[in-house]
């Protein structure tokens, strides 16, 4: 797709769905693209939906797990997770990508997958749906979320 906001959602109705943007606050710029993304698309839809925020990406399953419990049709989780010096970044990625594949198996909903795990800044700038982005993954986790709860 070539991003930049425009709905990827073309002309689906989701009003009745309950979603949760759930989103991590490291690398805020990159994540407030993909939280604008999210937002564009939920907008669109009709669908009604709430932003929470955890403080990395470690939380995201965490969260996810309560607002589905609680009663959500879905959940769009959004981090960003930037490879350092450290084996850091191979854990945190597996937590919040296994984490999130097991809410979404536990659960039997959808977990939008809008995570980016990233070599360097710049790989998040070109995938964050920003007016200089080439793709927009804020924008496509909610479509998925978005078409599989209407699926399921
Ligand atoms: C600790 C940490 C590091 C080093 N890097 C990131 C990152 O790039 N992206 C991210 O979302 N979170 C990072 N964190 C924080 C962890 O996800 C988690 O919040 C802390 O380990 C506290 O549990």
């Amino acid at each position: 797709m070539s991003g930049k906001g425009a709905p990827i959602t073309g002309g689906t109705n989701a009003s009745g769905l309950d979603i949760v943007v759930i989103a991590a606050t490291w690398h805020d710029e990159i994540t407030n693209g993909l939280i604008a993304g999210a937002e564009r698309v939920l907008e669109a839809s009709g669908a009604s939906y709430r932003l929470m925020r955890v403080p990395g990406s470690f939380e995201l399953p965490v969260a996810a797990k309560v607002a589905l419990d609680a009663g959500a049709d879905a959940v769009v989780a959004l981090g960003v997770i930037i490879r350092g010096g450290t084996p850091h970044f191979e854990y945190v990625s597996s937590a919040a990508t296994d984490g999130l594949t097991r809410v979404a198996l536990d659960t039997g909903k959808p977990v939008g997958f809008g995570v980016l795990t990233l070599d360097d800044e710049q790989q998040g700038f070109d995938r964050a749906g920003l007016p200089d982005s080439k793709e927009d993954k804020g924008a496509e986790a909610a479509d998925a979320a978005i078409r599989t709860a209407l699926a399921l």
